[in-house]
């Protein structure tokens, strides 16, 4: 009997992008900069110099790119908010001309019957919240639930799916950590700092969302809870294991889902810093009944004890960052999967998907999960006709789909999938060099040609079943 392939009738099929990423129209209506300007605008910080500067020019053709994704067939679309653009400097009043693009985008998309699910934070702080302190200061998680509820008054009326923060370990380790990320930091002790300040502004960022939004309304956050491997089975490669897993996934899920960090996160990173600065009520406040878990999944990690290796290649290696983003953790070796790769370097592991989903129905039960990203990376051109043919993304996607459905027939209550990304767009770090969209985009002139992935998903969804592995391509 070949095992079903057939999903849920009510499953979201979606697609991902992120303010920075996509908009554009950075110095329009009112925005101002992020610590991502300021980084892709410091020399070295980026592949080629690039920016966000124009990006896709998404904030001034958001209504073709919506038309785009109706005629694709999506009934979802996760999109997040830019800080600035609706708080400049990220304190005093809410801008009106900010959140009337939101409220633009949002009516488009209930026009044509897709479902948006709003992140409030991918990674874009207000630039004076860093030269405040950033997120090693505590005064940023208050910021962060001001703004939550400016943007939860404006649009709780048309919006029911909430993401407080998208991937905080990015934020914390990419960005104070290894600092191939912005804000560029690279001090250890600051990266722990912010990932506590992450935690607790996704709790009181929880709590101004339940203040303002209808009784209707979802609020969930997006980690990119990793799935960790051993190369071996010895003491002191589990217990590499062990630790890169805590400071991966129990840094954050262990206050947002338990109310606790792992005891041994805190002795393992003892040398790095003292943990002083979590407060009596944070893991409480941390700690909020949610209604959904956004699980984002790219490739596994696989580590080792480091033996003689120190500083070890890393998986990671953008930038030519000497620093980990691991702290406390030099004694650990990393090592590349097994497998074909995608463009990004990153392993293609479909079983690593499954694995983090059942272990996420199992560590949270009754908490319905999403797969808020999930995509690859090609060398995409168009053909001598303007096509653009992308069948690895239409194996990456069948492959990583299949473990989804896999996931539920072993009992997991996933209700959605979000292909990362809708379109080509600015891939941080690599610049524009790296393209995760389903939809190309010439950036010359803007156009936007659907790839074969795209049709591939559009009839995916359409039908609500994947079709078998033979007739993929
Ligand atoms: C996501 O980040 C982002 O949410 C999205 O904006 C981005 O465009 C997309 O994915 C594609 O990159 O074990 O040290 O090697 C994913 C970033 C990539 C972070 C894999 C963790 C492995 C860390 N993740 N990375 S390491």
């Amino acid at each position: 009997m070949p095992e079903s392939l057939t999903f849920p009738a009510d499953f979201l099929w979606g697609a991902a992008t992120s303010a920075y990423q996509i908009e554009g129209a950075v110095r329009e209506d009112g925005r101002t900069p992020s610590i991502w300007d300021t980084f892709s605008h410091t020399p070295g910080r980026t592949a080629d110099g690039d920016t966000g500067d124009v990006a896709v020019e998404h904030y001034h053709r958001y209504r073709d790119d919506v038309a785009l994704m109706a005629d694709l067939g999506l009934n979802a679309y996760r999109f997040s908010v830019s800080w600035s653009r609706v708080q400049p400097t990220g304190r005093g009043p809410a801008v009106q001309r900010g959140l009337d693009f939101y409220r633009r985008l949002v009516d488009e998309l209930l026009g044509k019957g897709i479902k948006p699910a709003l992140t409030l934070y991918h990674w874009d702080l207000p630039q004076e919240l860093e030269d405040a302190g950033g997120w090693p200061a505590r005064e940023t998680a208050y910021r962060f639930a001001e703004y939550a509820g400016f943007v939860a008054e404006a649009l709780g009326d048309r919006v029911e799916s909430w993401i407080t923060l998208n991937e905080p370990w990015c934020s914390a380790f990419l960005g104070y950590g290894s600092g191939v990320h912005a804000p560029g930091r690279t001090d250890p002790a600051a990266a722990l700092q912010a990932a506590h300040h992450l935690n607790l502004a996704h709790g009181l960022g929880t709590q101004a969302l339940r203040a303002a939004l209808p009784a209707r309304a979802r609020v969930a956050v997006s980690l990119n809870s990793s799935v960790v491997r051993a190369v071996s089975e010895s003491p002191a490669d589990l217990d590499a294991r062990r630790r890169i897993d805590n400071l991966a996934n129990g840094v954050f899920h262990g206050p947002m889902l338990h109310g606790a960090y792992p005891a041994d996160l805190l002795t393992d990173t003892a040398r790095v810093t003292d943990w002083s600065f979590v407060q009596d009520g944070d893991l409480a406040a941390a700690h909020q009944p949610l209604d959904a878990l956004g699980l984002n999944y790219y490739t596994p990690a696989l580590v080792s004890a480091a033996h003689d290796e120190p500083g070890s290649p890393r998986a990671d290696g953008h930038g030519a960052s000497e620093h980990s983003p691991w702290p406390g953790s030099d004694d650990v070796a990393f090592h590349q999967t097994p497998g074909d790769r995608t463009e990004m370097g990153w392993t293609i592991d479909p079983t690593g998907l499954h694995e983090l989903i059942m272990r996420y129905s199992r560590e949270a039960p009754g908490l319905p999960l999403y797969v808020t990203e999930n995509g690859a990376a090609y060398d995409d051109k168009p053909d001598a006709e303007g096509r653009v043919h992308d069948p690895e993304r239409i194996a990456y996607l069948h492959g990583h789909l299949a473990a989804v459905r896999r996931a539920i027939t072993d009992g997991a209550d996933v209700r959605g999938y979000y292909l990362w990304s809708l379109m080509d767009n600015f891939e941080w770090s690599y610049g524009y060099g790296k393209r995760f969209g389903a939809v190309y985009v010439d950036y010359e002139t803007q156009a936007r040609v659907p790839k074969s992935s795209a049709h591939w998903y559009a009839a995916v969804a359409a039908a609500g079943e994947l079709p078998l592995e033979g007739a993929v391509g």
